[in-house]
């Protein structure tokens, strides 16, 4: 344990009956450019408290759901396929005392542990990706565990996803997603389709697992992370995507990964702390 300090901050006992579980992965193990995903849960964390906690739009107080939040655990010198381990372990425990899971990453790996404690509990499980990068590499810098291939561990597992707000990946990627039929949301078709949010629902048959790679949003709102590329979804738009995935499907789970706090970009963690706020009220409204 590192840190006590919840999300909300005091304004979380605010909801004393807790529904909503926060759990940390600080794990950074194959970052490929800039790096301080570790330190991402805490931040996004420590920024929390700042949060008006009427939310703005839905005009209700949140946190009355009740959120609780767990203690970091501190990854340091355990292997990754540890503290997956670990992850898988913490979700699946959270799941069956009937808590919603929120999992602050970390690398976009710890979706992998998360989704497999949520297959376990929901067979029929779909898996919605916000991300700018496909992550479909079978293998890279020759780790399969890499963040860059957690889609594809995901295909391995058999579980059905949808691609959001992607506009970054190999001819490999895209060859595989040619031929597999797959049709991921590029960021150049959801500016060409004016009802692509309709269409991601209308996708999607079982309970929904939502992956939020933070790279998924525009840089000039989410530069804090490894990889800022340019024309990202908007907060407007992927905001009007979790009011309507909340509304039409069921969320079990959903995890906030590869936030890196940066000096001088502190409205990010911030952006990150409403996000899931805003989320968790679609949610449980
Ligand atoms: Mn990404």
């Amino acid at each position: 344990m590192m840190n006590i300090s919840q999300f909300l901050g005091e304004e979380a006992d605010l909801g004393p009956e807790k529904r909503i579980a926060v759990l940390s992965a600080p794990l950074a193990s194959s970052v490929s450019w800039l790096g301080g995903t570790e330190l991402g849960p805490q931040a996004i964390i420590d920024a929390s408290p700042a949060l008006e906690v009427f939310d703005d739009e839905l005009l209700i107080e949140t946190v009355r759901f009740g959120i609780a939040t767990r203690p970091v655990p501190d990854f340091t010198g355990l292997t990754a396929a540890a503290a997956c381990s670990q992850i898988q372990d913490a979700v699946s425990a959270e799941l069956a005392a009937g808590m919603f899971p929120v999992l602050l990453g970390g690398e976009h790996t710890v979706t992998v542990p998360a989704v497999q404690a949520c297959l376990a509990q929901y067979p029929d499980l779909h898996v919605v990706q916000i991300d700018a990068h496909l992550d479909l590499r079978d293998r890279y810098e020759g780790n399969p565990n890499s963040h860059a291939c957690v889609m594809r561990r995901l295909d391995d597992l058999g579980v059905p996803f949808t691609q959001v707000g992607i506009r970054s990946f190999s001819r490999e990627e895209y060859e595989l997603v040619q031929s597999k039929g797959w049709k991921p949301f590029f960021m150049q078709r959801l500016r060409a389709e004016a009802d692509w949010i309709e269409q991601v629902c209308q996708g999607i048959k079982g309970p929904v697992y939502l992956t939020c790679d933070v790279d998924g949003l525009d840089p000039a709102i989410m530069p804090a992370t490894g990889t800022p590329e340019p024309d990202g979804l908007t907060w407007r738009e992927t905001i009007d995507l979790m009011r309507e995935l909340a509304g039409r499907h069921r969320i079990v789970g959903m995890d906030f990964v590869e936030f890196s706090p940066r000096p001088g970009a502190e409205h990010a963690a911030f952006v990150v702390a409403k996000l899931i706020y805003r989320t968790l009220g679609y949610i449980f409204r």
